[in-house]
């Protein structure tokens, strides 16, 4: 047993320069790991607890209410635990907050806390990251998906996130893939006359009017590389269907006017006919159910329905919604629910139904790459970690090239 000596945290900066707590973990051996908390731009209603004082954002002394809790609440909790044993840790996190997602603790505090000890544990065992935290889901590697046209809330006026899928397993072949596309595209926008920036996920930020025009673009772009849609690659859409919904129906920036839920499951349906389009998420907000069963029946398995916002990365969430028939994949992202534990839970809830699972970045982030190790520990079928540009980004792409030279399919459970 190595047991956790020091609990210590600080305020710092996250990918986009809003304040963000780090805990750094001390334990026995000189051990010594730091994380920070993540933060989405767009969170949903069952996404744990942010604590900090909002009032007092940029500054730093935001994350004061956080600062106590790691001093008042966690380190307590934790001192004299077996920095190895990740599940006793996060039980320990739990039952210190109490309730429900972390409103007490806060789910920042939570996750930041978790992915420190998970990073210590690893170096006090001696071996990566995704061999400490596979337990029993088979572990593999991932396939990256990129963030290539970015219209995320915080990047432009489209608001939405568009994914490019390669087909290939192999990690390195994958990420060229990317940068070629990625290239490619600056070429065909600068061509038009758009200016190209990064968005904060590291896509091109563009605003051409609309999906079906940027979709266009993306698979005119690849074939200059090449690549065949519903061949090499095919096109993914994260449409943050929460921020969008005026009930009864949906106002998308794009959209010429409010369309029903029938005329936007039809539209949706067109676009699977028209483009290589095989991965929808949250095209409708949680709350309706009818819609996202209408729309995953009527797909009929031609694209995957998949659930961010709809589950927030509660196991729980997943067995139900899949039992309900409403999605077929699920994102999984460990600040949405508080400990490294649960994400690894919701995981394996997702290898259990057989669903498509999608490790994924926040909008903002940190240099670390958790999210690469999490997603092979836990057998992901994808890893959204957004576009090849801006370290926060890359360096979790990287990541894979660096576990793919060791990796046998037989790492996993613990042994
Ligand atoms: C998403 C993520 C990452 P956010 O919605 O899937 O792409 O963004 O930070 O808004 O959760
Ligand atoms: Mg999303």
């Amino acid at each position: 047993m190595r047991a956790i000596r020091e609990v210590g945290a600080r305020a710092v900066f996250d990918s986009n320069g809003i304040p963000a707590i780090e805990v750094e973990i001390r334990a026995d051996g000189g051990v010594r790991a730091a994380e920070l908390a993540p933060r989405g731009s767009t969170t949903g209603e069952f996404e744990a607890y942010v604590l900090e004082d909002a009032a007092a954002l940029p500054a730093l002394a935001a994350v004061a209410p956080a600062l106590a809790s790691v001093a008042d609440l966690v380190r307590p909790a934790l001192i004299g635990l077996d920095v190895c044993d990740q599940r006793a840790v996060d039980a320990a996190l739990r039952a210190v907050d109490g309730g429900a997602y972390f409103r007490r603790i806060g789910g920042n505090v939570a996750v930041a806390a978790s992915m420190a000890v998970a990073q210590a544990g690893a170096t006090a065992a001696g071996r990566p990251l995704y061999r400490h935290l596979a337990e029993t889901a088979p572990a593999r590697l991932p396939v990256p998906m990129f963030n290539i046209a970015d219209g995320a809330v915080g990047s432009n006026t489209v608001y939405t996130e568009f994914l490019l899928l390669p087909t290939t397993a192999e990690p390195a072949v994958a990420l060229e893939q990317g940068a070629r596309v990625r290239a490619a595209l600056a070429a065909r926008l600068t061509a038009k006359g758009h200016r190209c920036s990064d968005s904060t996920q590291g896509g091109w930020s563009v605003d051409l009017g609309g999906c079906e025009a940027t979709m266009e673009m993306i698979v005119a772009a690849a074939e200059d590389c090449g690549l065949a849609g519903g061949h090499d690659f095919h096109l993914g859409l994260d449409l943050s269907g929460a921020e969008f919904a005026r009930p009864p129906g949906y106002a998308f920036p794009w959209l010429e006017r409010p369309l029903s839920v029938e005329e936007l499951t039809r539209r949706y349906l067109d676009w699977v006919d028209r483009y290589p389009l095989t991965f929808l998420e949250d095209p409708f907000e949680p709350a309706d159910e009818g819609a996202w069963r209408g729309l995953r029946e009527r797909l009929a398995g031609r694209a995957a329905v998949v659930g961010d916002d709809l589950f927030a990365s509660a196991a729980e969430r997943i067995d139900n919604g899949v039992a309900a028939g409403l999605a077929d994949g699920a994102l999984i992202k460990p600040n949405q629910v508080g400990t490294v534990t649960q994400a690894l839970d919701a995981l394996a809830c997702g290898a259990r139904h057989g669903i498509t699972t999608v490790v994924s970045q926040r909008s903002g982030e940190s240099a670390s790459a958790f999210i690469t190790h999490l997603a092979v520990a836990g057998g992901a079928a994808w890893l959204k970690a957004g576009g090849l540009s801006r370290m926060d980004r890359v360096a979790k792409f990287n990541e894979l090239l660096r576990i793919a030279e060791e990796f046998t399919p037989a790492d996993g459970p613990r042994g």
